[in-house]
């Protein structure tokens, strides 16, 4: 074939289809005759409210938006003014959908009822949600993210709070945006993994990826080594394994982003019960069990400990803490193994 040949069957071929977030979430809506439309509300809030939130983090120092605001949040960590403004943003978006019913972020240490069961009626929502995940990178000009996580409101239950333990499986879509060198959007409804990329020019998010699957194996780990010396026997072993067969560390310190970075490249992010945090660091509800279904439906695992899967664990409490082990399946296997052994 000469090189004309090629340039026109290369123009011959059709670029790829323009599908925004937007368009997407109403072609997946559309496979679901039934459907109301409320969880498509929720996404496309969720879409404003990421692009809000990138608008403001990308301004933070000329803003004078960075920093703490002086109050704890009931995690007890110093809230930072954007973790206070990113909230307020999701509460406010996710206030006007009839489709939620409850909402519940990291930075209010109880549930927040939108709609009683009187006007929320059947098919409505819990949305769940850390608003700005890894928040003190920000001051470093780090990546940061927000993670979501949406269940069916439990009509038996007697309260909020008890609508919204419930196990990461009874998930009805989980996601990330990454507020990084771009701005990414990843959601998963429970058919797949699929990416989005904000255009800043347009101020649409782009669909780059679908349908993605994290690499089988890959030699790297992410994990807070500063406190390798409190991690339970078992990770030490898996460490000294893991530096043996060269394998790589890479830790940003913000969930989002190396998470972001396994779900694409591969390779396992830990972060074990330490003496600090006997429980681990990260919350069940809005940070593990949203991006262990993301992981999961990419063909990854994510695991608390040794054959007990995260979204399989019953919640007691909204901000109750697990370890985490999750990414690629191969490299899951190789911690599992070492803390089992
Ligand atoms: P450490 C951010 O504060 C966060 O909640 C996660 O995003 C991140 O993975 C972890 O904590 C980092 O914790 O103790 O390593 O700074």
């Amino acid at each position: 074939m000469t090189a004309a040949e090629s340039l026109v069957r290369e123009s011959l071929v059709r670029p790829a289809d323009i599908v925004t977030l937007q368009a997407h979430i109403l072609q997946q809506q559309a496979r679901y005759p039934e459907a109301t439309g409320a969880l498509s509300w929720i996404l496309s809030a969720l879409s404003i409210s990421a692009k809000m939130i990138a608008a403001h983090v990308r301004r933070a120092r000329l803003d004078d938006v960075l920093g703490t605001v002086g109050t704890q949040n009931v995690q007890g960590e110093q809230q930072q003014k954007l973790d206070v403004i990113a909230n307020e943003i999701l509460l406010r978006t996710l206030g006007g959908r009839e489709g939620v019913a409850i909402v519940a972020s990291e930075e209010n240490e109880e549930p927040v009822i939108l709609r009683t069961e009187e006007d929320a009626g059947e098919r409505k929502y819990c949305v769940l949600f850390d608003p700005l995940d890894g928040s003190s990178n920000l001051d470093v000009c780090g990546s940061v993210g927000t993670i979501f996580s949406i269940l069916r409101k439990d009509h038996r239950s007697p309260d909020a709070s008890a609508s919204v333990l419930q196990c990461g499986s009874q998930q009805v879509a989980a996601g990330y945006v990454l507020y990084g060198s771009s701005t990414v959007f990843v959601l998963t409804i429970g058919l797949g993994v699929d990416m989005f990329v904000l255009d800043p020019n347009y101020g649409a998010f782009i669909r780059v990826a679908q349908g993605l699957k994290i690499p089988a194996a890959h030699k790297s780990y992410s994990v807070n080594e500063g406190n390798r010396r409190s991690f339970p026997e078992g990770y030490q072993r898996y460490l000294d394994w893991a530096q043996e067969h060269g394998y790589s560390s890479r830790y940003v310190g913000a969930m989002v982003a190396d998470v972001h970075r396994i779900l694409l490249k591969g390779g396992v992010f830990m972060y074990p019960p330490t003496r600090k945090a006997p429980n681990g660091k990260l919350r069940l509800m809005y940070e593990a069990n949203p991006m262990a279904m993301i992981v999961e439906q990419a063909g990854g695992k994510g695991l608390i400990a040794p054959g007990q899967r995260i979204l399989d664990v019953q919640p007691d409490d909204i901000h109750q803490r697990v370890p985490v082990i999750l990414g690629s399946p191969e490299e899951v296997d190789h911690v599992a193994a070492h803390l089992a052994s």
